[in-house]
């Protein structure tokens, strides 16, 4: 099959109206942490840590995104995408996560937001991917109450500023791991390794989430209001009991947990029963679980992986199988081992399973029906090279088009999805990783900052613009 007619198969699989996009965040590409009153963040601290970065290394230039608007936008139009998520730095718009404003801060988010709008791509916002004010940590962080309501503040802030251009909001980026890769394993900022105290942060960052979405829908009840969860089929590496339970436990933390608490009120009972033996859930007040059922609008889901586990002692545990899903706090991986089944992996050792993303979709819209659906983070970290202005990343390339075409699957299936964000827009800092993992579709030269889109960038924009003119046609 050529490549034009397969890409036009597979645009045509998409209905009109779709978000195209890409995504960052702000700690990973804006880089100026100290600039124009910006405040400090968790990451900040993390990364000034030795040995908490593999190669030492930390956000404080990044992709310089922060004096690089024009450059970065008109990249994402270059692309032909119509829509982009980024993320605000809280610090940068409240410095000590109070309701004191930076209006330099707002000022760079004002006139980012304004010149996607130029373009003609809708800006969708995320109000908290990790970047915690050092402040709040001071006083306890997420797993005291008041985080929550300092967030459920900043959301107002942040909207009162923005909300007359930006129409869709999305609350909380992956608490799964803010809460346990940040407080339980201690991988993530702040690097605490404190179970107990994991399991309150989850749930305040739940009811930061419900006071935000709150906030926003009082201000402006049109406003498309979003959480972003990271999902992944667990699959028990056999039928014997101990295997099918540690599926349970897994699949209870990493994709119902939060998505329960969201979308039905109340957390799954199984997983309060095993987190029962570690705390006694005396941070859940009278009234907490309405403020986090707050309607919405829609559920951003992001997908990478498949995770198989086994519950045997002893069993075959693959740290890189699974380097966050073992983030879990004790009970929930208790003997867990996470295996490998030979499918091709990522640089990341994350397998590769595109149709677990349809599974995902057609599951979530079962589950929760009223709710649509947009895939807000997917992508691959491959080590890419860049020879003669070229990257030829095949391996990102084949990984995005199966997991577009298992979205297409899932459109089919019925399943109400919206969008789908490649993750990243362009190379940046991964955390824990360093600049060590290359997720871009567009390759940077983190010495010059010089950008190049890669083979996969090409493919999408190809794909993207054939899908725009079908829309328009139509
Ligand atoms: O880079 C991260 C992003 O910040 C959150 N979701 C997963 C991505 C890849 O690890």
């Amino acid at each position: 099959m050529s490549n034009d007619f397969e890409v036009a198969a597979l645009a045509a699989r998409f209905p009109s109206g779709f978000a195209w996009g890409a995504a960052t965040s702000s700690y990973q590409v804006e880089g100026s942490t100290t600039a124009d009153g910006r405040g400090q963040s968790i990451w900040d601290t993390f990364v000034s840590e030795p040995g908490r970065v593999v190669d030492g290394s930390n956000g404080d230039k990044a992709i310089d995104s922060y004096h690089n608007i024009e450059g970065d936008v008109a990249l994402v139009g270059e692309l032909g995408l119509n829509s982009y998520r980024f993320s605000l730095s809280w610090p940068r718009i409240c410095p000590d996560g109070d309701g004191k404003v930076n209006r330099a801060g707002l000022d760079y988010y004002s006139a980012l937001v304004d010149a996607l709008l130029e373009q003609g791509i809708t800006p969708w916002v995320t109000l908290y991917h990790w970047d915690l004010p050092q402040a709040l940590e001071n006083g306890g962080g997420w797993p005291k109450r008041d985080t929550a309501e300092r967030f459920g503040e900043f959301a107002q802030i942040a909207h009162q500023a923005l909300g007359d251009r930006v129409k869709r909001w999305i609350t909380v980026n992956e608490p799964w791991c803010a809460a346990f890769l940040g407080y339980s394993s201690g991988e993530h900022a702040p690097g605490r390794r404190e179970p107990a105290a994991s399991i309150a942060a989850a749930h305040h960052l739940m009811l930061g989430h419900g006071l935000a979405a709150r906030a926003i829908k009082e201000a402006e009840p049109d406003a498309t209001v979003s959480i972003g969860l990271n999902f992944y089929p667990v699959y028990a590496a056999s039928d014997a009991p101990v295997d099918v339970d540690a599926a349970r436990r897994i699949d209870g933390v990493q994709n119902r947990w939060f998505t329960d608490a969201a979308l039905k009120g109340a957390y799954p009972e199984d997983i309060v029963d095993d987190f029962t033996a570690v705390t006694d859930f005396s941070f859940v007040e009278v009234g907490d679980m309405e403020v986090i059922n707050a309607p919405l609008d829609c559920l951003s889901v992001n997908y990478y992986s498949q995770y198989t586990v086994t519950g045997r002692e002893g069993g075959a545990v693959s740290a890189s199988a699974a380097p966050t899903g073992a983030g879990s706090p004790w009970p929930a991986n208790e003997h867990v081992g996470f295996m490998t089944t030979g499918l091709p992996q990522t640089d990341m050792g994350w397998e590769i399973a595109p149709e677990g993303l349809s599974e995902t979709l057609r599951r979530l819209h079962a589950n929760y029906p009223d709710v649509t659906l947009a895939v807000t983070e997917n992508g691959a970290a491959f080590p890419d090279k860049l020879v003669e202005d070229q990257v030829a990343d095949s391996e990102r390339l084949d990984y995005v088009r199966e997991h577009l075409g298992a979205c297409a699957d899932a459109v089919e299936a019925g399943v109400p999805l919206i969008g789908y964000f490649a993750w990243s827009l362009a190379d940046n800092f991964e955390w824990a990783w360093g600049y060590t993992k290359r997720f871009g579709l567009v390759y940077v030269d983190f010495e010059t900052g010089q950008r190049v889109v890669k083979d996969s960038g090409k493919w999408y924009c190809d794909l993207v613009r054939t899908a725009r003119s079908n829309g328009e046609a139509k």
